[in-house]
Parts: C-alpha cells; structure tokens; sequence
C-alpha cells in the first residue's frame, strides 16, 4: 500500500485492511486448489527441466492439433507454434498453468518489446498470441485465436495504434494505442476478436 494514500477513519483503514487480506486468502485459495502451478519463469521452459514427461506429452499433444488445425505454423519450442516467417507467435501455458489465472492477476504484461499481444485469459493469462509485423490479419482463425482475445498488451513503439474488429469489416471493438494495455477488455468485447491490424 503506498504510503501517501490520504488518511482516512481508523475503522475505514482497517475496513480496507481486511478486505485486502481476504483478497490475498482468496488468491492464495485458488492457487492452492489448482494442480500443480508454478510460477511462469521463461528460463525454466527453454531449458526444460521442471516438465514431467506427463506435462511435456500433454503439451505436445496440444501443440500437434494447432499445427494440424492451422497450416503453415511451426513448432519453434516446447510451448510456442509461429507462422508468418515468426511475425505471429502463439505461445501456450505450461501444464498446470492452465488455471493459474489468479498467478496472472499479479499483472504479468510480457508482450516482447515491439509486438502486440492478445492474451486469452483476463489479467494477460495464456494462452498469449505475439504478433511483430504490421500486416492486416483479417481471421485470427487462422492462428488459433478466433473470438479468444480478452487481454491485451500493446508494446510496439512509437504510439503505434493496434485496431480490433468482431470480424473482417465488421464493428471495431477496440483500439490501442502503445505503449498501453488493458486486463480486460470488458463483457462486450471479450472472446469477439477476429480481425487485426497490429499497425
Ligand atoms: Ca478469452
Ligand atoms: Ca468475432
């Protein structure tokens, strides 16, 4: 808590306390509830070592239907799928992870530099989709990512404006402009993406 909040009542101060400790029980809840979650640490995945043969087997299983799915990708690490020449990149939670959407609400904005990313879940929660050139994409679909979209982290530079519609020429949702992003996008606009001009 910062220290130049304006004071306020004892009782409204300790009100807020509480209310703040019930938020961390509930969080820490549902990390407990969850199996195994981890928190995501990018070091990890690339060397490999804290996923089981179960966990890996189960990824790669997902990884395999992308690339049946969505021709022309490619499977360039344990968790990630890239077409494009790796201009979009779709990268999948670690297993495990798939629930850790409490982890993410610590505020986990890790669109890469110079991309804009739509995430799946609120709070930036994987499955995350990186996209780095400034083509139109006209169908999401066709990563994957079709009516997903309920986070975003706009990272590119220069004020570079990302726009969103429900569908090719269809109504805008929404427009970022970087560096900006929002945890949700709202109940009118979640899971609704389906065309992109990242810039
Ligand atoms: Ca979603
Ligand atoms: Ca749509």
């Amino acid at each position: 808590m910062h220290s130049s909040t304006i004071s306020r009542p004892r009782a409204t101060a300790v009100g807020a306390v509480l209310a703040v400790l019930t938020l961390v029980a509930a969080l820490f809840g549902n990390i407990a509830a969850a199996d195994a979650v981890e928190p995501r640490d990018d070091r990890e995945y690339s060397a490999g070592v804290e996923l089981s043969d179960a966990a890996r087997a189960e990824l790669q299983s997902d990884i395999d239907s992308i690339l049946r799915k969505h021709p022309g990708g490619q499977q360039i690490s344990v968790n990630e799928v890239a077409w494009e020449d790796g201009d979009v990149v779709l990268t999948l939670p670690l297993p495990g992870q798939r629930t850790a959407s409490a982890l993410a609400a610590a505020g986990t904005r890790d669109c890469p530099y110079l991309h804009t990313c739509l995430y799946d879940d609120i709070d930036w929660g994987y499955p995350r989709l990186a996209l780095y050139s400034c083509e139109y994409i006209e169908d999401l679909g066709d990563y994957g990512f079709d009516n997903i979209t309920t986070s975003y982290h706009n990272n590119q530079s220069g004020n570079a404006a990302t726009r969103v519609w429900d569908y090719d020429e269809g109504p805008g949702l929404w427009t970022s402009f970087a560096p900006s992003s929002s945890s949700y996008v709202g109940a009118t606009k979640t899971d609704r993406a389906s065309a992109v001009d990242p810039c």
